[in-house]
This record gives C-alpha cells, structure tokens and sequence, in this order.
C-alpha cells in the first residue's frame, strides 16, 4: 500500500497571468504527480472560497497564504495515507475546513491536493486517469457509468467579462454534433475557427482573441454574432442544425441590475420576461440547443419562466445557478429550474464533491457538463474527468490557445488510445 511521504505547494501563474496554486504529492514509492487550479472571472456568489491574499502584491491576487495552508496545515493531515483514498482524504480536508464555503482554509489549497491526490492514484495503479475517475465513481456512489468521449462546445465568439469588446452574451459556442468522432470534430471546430477569423478580418472586425480564444469583435447586436458564426460555419461546407449546433453561455448575472437585463451593444433595458422572450426569439430563428446562465442567479421567477418556455427544446445549464453545489442543485430541482448543470470542481473544492453532485444530476435526469475556467492552466485533468464520469459533454474554450488546446489534445489521446470509448452524440 503506497502512502503519501510528501506534499509541497508553490504559486505558479494562469492564463491571465494571475497567481495560482500547484501542488505536488509524492509517494514513498518514488511516484510524483502535479496539480493546478483553475480561477474564474464571472464567478456565481455561492462559489467556494478562492483564497487570495488581498495584499499589495500581484494587485491583491497572491495566493501565497493557500500555499503555506496547503504546506503547513493540510499537508500533515494527509501524510501517510494512501492516495486510492479519495473518498476518505477529502472527506478529511472538508472536515477541517468545517465551513461550507472552505472559507477558512480556501477552496483553491484543498482542490490543489484533492487533484493531485487522484492523478497519484492513478500512476500508482498505472491506469489512465480517466480509468481512476471511472473507478472512483463506482466507489463514492455505489452506481456504475459508461465512460465516453465528450461532445464539446467550442467557445469561438467571446463576449462579456472574458473579452474587453461590446458583446454582452460571454459565449457563443458551436457543438459538432454530426462529427462521427472525436478528431471530426477538432477538424471542423478548427477549419470553422480559422473560417470565421476570415470572414472578421475581410469584414473589417478585429480578430483578437478573449480570455477564452475566441474571437473578441466589437458587433452591433449580440444576433450579429451568431450570423457571423452561421457564416463560418457554412463556408466550411458544415449544415447549421444539422452538423453543427450554436450554443450560448449569457452569464446574465454580469449585466442584471437587480430588475433588469441590460444589453449595452443593443442599448436595451429588458425585464425578465421581455429577456426570455428574446432568447425564445433567437432559439426560434437560429439552431441554438443549449444556454446556459441565460437569467440571472437570484431571479428564480424568471429561470422558472424560461424552464416552462424552453425546457422542452433547449438545454438549459445552470453555472453561476448551481455552483456545482449538490443541495443548491437539489433545491433547483424542486423548483423546477433548468435541466442540466455546468460543473467545475473549483467552484466546489474537492473531486468528491464533484463526483456527488455529477451523480445527483444523473438520478435527477439532468444533464452534466464539464467545464474549464476562463483563468486556466496546463492542467488536463477536466478532460479524464469527463470521459471517466462519461458526461457526454464539456467545455473548454476555443480550439486556440495552448491552455484550451491541451484539454483538447488530452482528447485526442484518449481517443487514440482507448479505441472502446466513443464519441457521446
Ligand atoms: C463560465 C466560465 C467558463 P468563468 O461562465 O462558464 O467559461 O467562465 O470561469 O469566468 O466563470
Ligand atoms: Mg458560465
């Protein structure tokens, strides 16, 4: 039985060049493994605690108390345990917390070692990671999964909090939902990128780039948006609605004023119900089968409204709404709001934690998306994860930019390697 002989966390940087935490965990068998934590920036206010050490340095955005609370107070609480532990370390981590949020010791210190706790396991046992999330679902919820290769949404149009452009919609995503597998689908996402950055550039648009990759125009309308993406699209000799779906991610809480919803680049003030008939307007004209935080946190009327409207023909993601938070999903449940959740373990804090709320979502018949941070890094664990967990879904950026292109690759690996796991269509 290996044991954990060692756990040492440094700050290292993400894609934004904002500090963040990395923690590696070694066993006394001489097996290492690395972790890094994601950060967000249009974040839901029932998050988890990011820890930050809101001092001069870094503009406030250090993370050098969640390195030493990993070093000096968690680190002695998991030496010597056996990494297979999942269940039981981060049951531990939680423990000393002891507050919902992780406020005292920071979501950011925990998460550093619960993910590193897993990939050790994983390299202990020699399996791939994706096999030890697989196995680690069987054993958190007694249940069983079919892992598969994940259908994602490509963030290719950025908006909002992750791009300094006009756009008040954060994401305009396409799925390639008729790709047969899952290099057809980084073949057309990446000929359907390249299509549209033309078509911005011989338009007279900027083609910089968002936090996420996609591109980052300033528009007249959030509509025109999708018209530019349906251009690429078709210009890649690809059918909107039939091979590739438009997906959109509002994070509505970012222009809500607490009555209504303000889109700047329409000069529009709109209540809840004359946004959601905007919305029914786009979804009627356009192939759009997904939105996510398409109302605002608080405004449970109206994501009660939008449920009753589009819930039928749509998917509809809660990010911000359920902060991939068991009992905030289960009480969405009851009052009948949206029908699917976007889940990031960072807004939780452990992977036990994510495992449960991934398995509540799956007895509920809602659906599950994996996702990254628009603060990302290098780290590739998202990608195991949905295909161990077999959600069928994920998001993680545009097909450019080397911190979304590695999850992506991740992908292809899997693919290569694990010919019995297929594409989720
Ligand atoms: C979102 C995410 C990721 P952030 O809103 O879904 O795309 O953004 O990490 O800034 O919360
Ligand atoms: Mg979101």
């Amino acid at each position: 039985m290996p044991k954990i002989s060692e756990v040492n966390a440094i700050q290292v940087f993400d894609s934004r060049g904002i500090p963040t935490v990395s923690c590696k965990i070694t066993l006394d068998n001489g097996i290492s493994a690395f972790s890094m934590v994601p950060s967000g920036a249009s974040t839901g206010s029932k998050e988890a605690l990011e820890l930050r050490d809101n001092e001069e340095n870094y503009h406030g955005k250090g993370v050098l108390k969640a390195v030493s609370n990993i070093n000096n107070k968690l680190a002695p609480l998991v030496l010597g345990k056996d990494p297979i532990n999942q269940f039981e370390i981060d049951q531990i981590l939680i423990d000393y917390d002891g507050t919902d949020d992780k406020s005292k010791i920071g979501a950011n210190s925990i998460l550093a070692i619960s993910l590193a706790i897993s990939q050790a396991a994983a390299k202990d046992q020699n399996i791939y990671l994706h096999e030890h999330f697989l196995n680690l679902y069987k054993n958190i919820t007694g249940d069983s999964i079919k892992p598969s290769i994940p259908m994602p949404m490509f963030n290719i149009l950025n908006g909002g909090e992750h791009a300094d452009n006009n756009i008040d919609i954060q994401e305009f995503m396409i799925i390639p939902k008729g790709a047969k597998n899952f290099s057809e689908v980084m073949k057309w996402s990446s000929e359907i990128y390249h299509n549209l950055k033309n078509i911005l550039q011989s338009s007279g648009f900027s083609s910089s780039v968002g936090d996420e990759g996609g591109f980052a125009p300033n528009l007249k309308t959030n509509e025109e948006a999708i018209k530019l993406i349906l251009e690429a699209i078709e210009s890649s000799n690809l059918k909107p609605g039939i091979d590739i779906n438009i997906a959109l991610d509002c994070a509505a809480s970012e222009f809500f004023d607490g009555k209504n919803y303000i889109l700047r680049s329409e000069n529009k003030e709109l209540s809840s119900s004359e946004f959601i008939n905007y919305l029914e307007g786009l979804v009627n004209k356009y192939p759009i089968s997904s939105i996510e935080d398409a109302i605002d946190e608080n405004d449970i009327d109206g994501w009660k409204l939008i449920t009753e409207k589009l819930g039928e023909k749509c998917q509809l993601v809660g990010d911000d709404l359920f902060v991939t938070n068991e009992k905030i999903l289960i009480k969405g449940i009851h009052e009948k709001i949206a029908n699917s959740i976007l889940i990031k373990f960072n807004q939780v804090g452990t992977i036990t934690e994510t495992i449960q709320t991934i398995h509540c979502a799956n007895n509920n018949k809602f659906e599950s998306i994996i996702s990254h941070r628009s603060g990302e890094t290098e780290d590739t664990t998202i990608a195991d994860l949905a295909v161990g967990l077999g959600v069928g879904q994920i998001k993680t950026g545009a097909p450019c930019r080397s911190e979304r292109i590695a999850k992506y690759n991740r992908l292809l690996w899997i693919e290569n390697e694990s010919s019995n796991i297929l594409l989720n269509e």
